[in-house]
């Protein structure tokens, strides 16, 4: 079933001209980016975001990172994308993550892992109304969806 997950790619991967590179897997895999735009994430966004770890020791250092330079917000949609982008990310800590994965590929430091994906249904919907009003994901179909899709 067709699904829609939140994806940021984070100041690194902006200011290491990574973005391209990582919108490529997205797309090649047979993706479709619904909407994406690049913006500077207020703190109170940041914050609002990254709720879940208020408590946690990272929360400031997390805070100061991901509103340290531009970020590419996007929404991805595709069947049952938001587990399929999780793997496609690897794991949160770039030093576990497997080679092939967007971390394992392109990260080394947990500070510093380059890119954010929703990982749940529950989290994609509060994620991308947070990032986006409705009017800014666009709906279309792919011409090749029937190639990708049985
Ligand atoms: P993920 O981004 O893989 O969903 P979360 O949601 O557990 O991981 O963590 C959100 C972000 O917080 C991570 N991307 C990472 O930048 C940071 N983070 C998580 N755990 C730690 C930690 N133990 N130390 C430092 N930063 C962390």
């Amino acid at each position: 079933m067709s699904e829609r997950s939140f994806v940021m790619l984070k100041p690194d991967a902006v200011l290491r001209r990574l973005m391209g590179k990582v919108l490529t897997r997205f797309e090649e895999k047979g993706l479709k980016i619904a909407a994406a735009k690049m913006m500077e994430i207020p703190q109170d966004l940041a914050k609002e975001h990254y709720r879940e770890h208020k408590e946690k020791p990272f929360f400031n250092d997390l805070i100061s990172y991901i509103t340290s330079g531009p970020v590419l917000a996007m929404v991805i949609e595709g069947d049952a994308c938001i587990s399929i982008i999780r793997k496609m990310v690897g794991a949160t800590n770039p030093k576990e993550a497997d080679l092939g994965t967007i971390r394992g590929d392109y990260a080394l430091d947990m500070g510093r892992n380059i890119i954010h994906a929703s990982d749940s249904s529950e989290s994609a919907k509060r994620e991308i109304s947070l990032f986006f009003d409705d009017s800014e994901v666009c709906e279309y179909s792919l011409p090749d969806e029937r190639l990708i899709y049985e």
